[in-house]
């Protein structure tokens, strides 16, 4: 059964991958599973139909006939564990790839979503740049320990898995901030990641979008907005 996902029809980042979609897209790309996607407006996510898929009116969600999910992590492993290639078979490293999941949206998306929102919803209190420096560091901190352990590895333990498919994809948020290339073997990683094909088509598809919806080439500047 070809499931469907929801994306915005007009992204705040302009298709730039940095929509939550996009790791969904990438992980379905990762196992050859097609899939469809229905675009919704900000308004259409606030509206019943959506919120009984995802009570806190976000995108994206996941249907497969009976089944709908909302929550990229659950979204990813779901995906993982009905599909080869993103979880390896043993036991231990599979529990780990899992472990990588859980860090990336618990321990290094945290500080990096306190950066990224903090502009939009805090950037004009009397205390947001006396905050920052302190915000930066904690974002930094996680990312020095993250590129220690990465080390000269190419990814986080062993073969790419879906630990490290939302690892980059929480990464990827910090790129239009100039932060990430401060970590040399973090922005190594991110790209090699870039360059696996299914990523490539899961951000094509995504591009796609804001040029048919809304006409832009896609290359214009990145503002985040959400
Ligand atoms: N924890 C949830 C998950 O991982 O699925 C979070 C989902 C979420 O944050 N969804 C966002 C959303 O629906 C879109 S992706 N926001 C609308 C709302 O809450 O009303 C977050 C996002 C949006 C835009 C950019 N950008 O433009 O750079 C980056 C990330």
């Amino acid at each position: 059964m070809t499931p469907t996902i929801t994306a915005f029809a007009n992204s705040p980042d302009r298709g730039q991958g940095l929509a939550r979609d996009m790791r969904v897209r990438w992980a379905l790309e990762e196992v050859g599973q097609p899939y469809d996607v229905r675009l919704l407006s900000f308004k259409e996510m606030k509206e019943p139909a959506h919120l009984a898929l995802n009570p806190f009116g976000q995108i994206p969600t996941y249907e497969e006939g009976d089944l709908a999910l909302f929550e990229t992590g659950a979204i990813v492993l779901h995906i993982a564990e009905r599909h080869a290639g993103l979880l390896p078979a043993d036991p231990g490293a599979r529990a780990r790839a899992v472990m990588w999941m859980f860090a990336a949206v618990n321990t290094v998306e945290l500080p990096i979503l306190d950066f990224s929102y903090g502009k939009f919803t805090e950037g004009k209190k009397p205390w947001y740049e006396e905050r920052l420096p302190l915000v930066k560091e904690r974002v930094r901190d996680r990312l020095r320990q993250l590129s220690a352990w990465l080390g000269d590895a190419d990814w986080l333990d062993g073969d790419f898995s879906a630990g490290d498919l939302m690892m980059v994809s929480v990464l990827l948020r910090l790129k239009p901030s100039g932060m990430l290339d401060e970590f040399p073997t973090l922005a190594a990683y991110v790209a090699r990641a870039e360059t696996r094909p299914a990523y490539q088509r899961a951000f094509a598809a995504q591009l796609e979008v804001y040029r048919k919806m809304v006409g832009g080439t896609g290359l214009e500047p990145v503002t985040p907005a959400v």
